[in-house]
């Protein structure tokens, strides 16, 4: 980003694609760690704030239904993330750069309807303990947060995949995978048989961080035109992000998960990003919700000296 585009901050306080409630709560969370003053501080221009939810405490249930088996709040689902891709779409239109602020990560779903149109190659890295690459078929839980990705490759329920018209959002080749740990069976055979190219906890351990990432940028510099960074904070270790549903241990340190996004602002290729699975309800004295401002202060351009 040489020439430093206006942040649409964009809200999704959406709980429903997750096992476990709370991580609605994680963009106000966000917001009070001081995430505004932060980027503003940085001389960053703060788009009015937009907030893609159904408005309220409680989520009053959908008339509509939809007959679909593995799917839990599917509806639901589709309703926040035919909105979120509208959103994220004119935030693209006007020139900002659009930050997406969940919301479990079901949300990325909207996110890379709405950024789709916009990209013929859009690149996406995808931080996560997990892949996000399950249908209803390979799912073991029916949680479309852990379908995500999959959704966006074009393959899961026809509701999901179609939002926004086109369909794939994003093609394989264009994206990389990062801090895998926790992958399912299923997940493992598309990973495998698509080819996307996955860097492990393992292959962080053995080659450390910062040749990860250069790879990575590498990877993507030629073929794409536009990355998208979703960040799923579960892929830090628990002891460093406690406020997360699906904590799993052996995760990123604090330094290697500030590193990656230092190094993709480094990189001028990040067009767009989403922070997503802060859970202030599980959180040890809002660490993960100052943890997310601290890494989009970074991904943004926050230099230590
Ligand atoms: N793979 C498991 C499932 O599909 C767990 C998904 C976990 N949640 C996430 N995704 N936070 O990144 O149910
Ligand atoms: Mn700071
Ligand atoms: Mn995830
Ligand atoms: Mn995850």
């Amino acid at each position: 980003m040489s020439i430093q585009p206006t942040i649409a901050t964009i809200h999704v306080p959406f709980d429903l694609g997750a096992a476990r409630r709370g991580a609605s709560q994680g963009p106000a969370s966000i917001l009070q760690a001081g995430l505004q003053h932060h980027l503003e501080d940085m001389g960053l221009t703060i788009e009015s704030l937009t907030e893609v939810g159904f408005g309220g405490v409680a989520l009053a249930p959908l008339d509509q239904q939809i007959e679909a088996e593995n799917l839990n709040y599917l509806a639901e689902v589709l309703e926040i993330n035919t909105r979120l891709a509208e959103v994220v779409d004119l935030a693209v239109k006007k020139g900002s750069f659009p930050l997406i602020l969940g919301g479990d990560h079901s949300i990325a779903i909207g996110t890379l309807a709405g950024l789709a149109a916009h990209y013929r190659n859009l690149g996406v890295i995808w931080i996560d303990a997990h892949s996000d690459l399950n249908t209803a078929a390979t799912s073991p839980s029916g949680n479309i947060h852990g379908m995500s990705l999959a959704v966006s490759l074009g393959i899961g329920h026809p509701s999901l995949t179609e939002i926004n018209g086109v369909k794939p959002k994003v093609k394989p080749e264009n994206i990389v995978l990062i801090g895998a740990r926790s992958l399912d069976e299923g997940e493992k055979k598309l990973i495998r048989s698509l080819g996307i190219k996955c860097y492990t906890m393992y292959d962080i351990d053995r080659k450390g961080m910062a040749n990860v990432m250069q790879e990575a940028i590498d990877y993507l510099k030629d073929r794409t035109d536009g990355v998208h960074v979703s960040y799923d904070v579960d892929s830090l270790d628990p002891i460093e992000a406690p406020g997360t549903g699906t904590t799993v241990r052996g995760g990123l340190q604090f330094r290697e998960a500030h590193l990656a996004v230092e190094m993709l602002h480094e990189s001028g290729l990040v067009t767009s990003a989403e922070f997503v699975e802060v859970n202030p309800l599980l959180d040890e004295e809002n660490k993960t919700s100052q943890l997310a401002v601290s890494l989009i202060s970074s991904l943004l351009g926050e230099q230590i000296l």
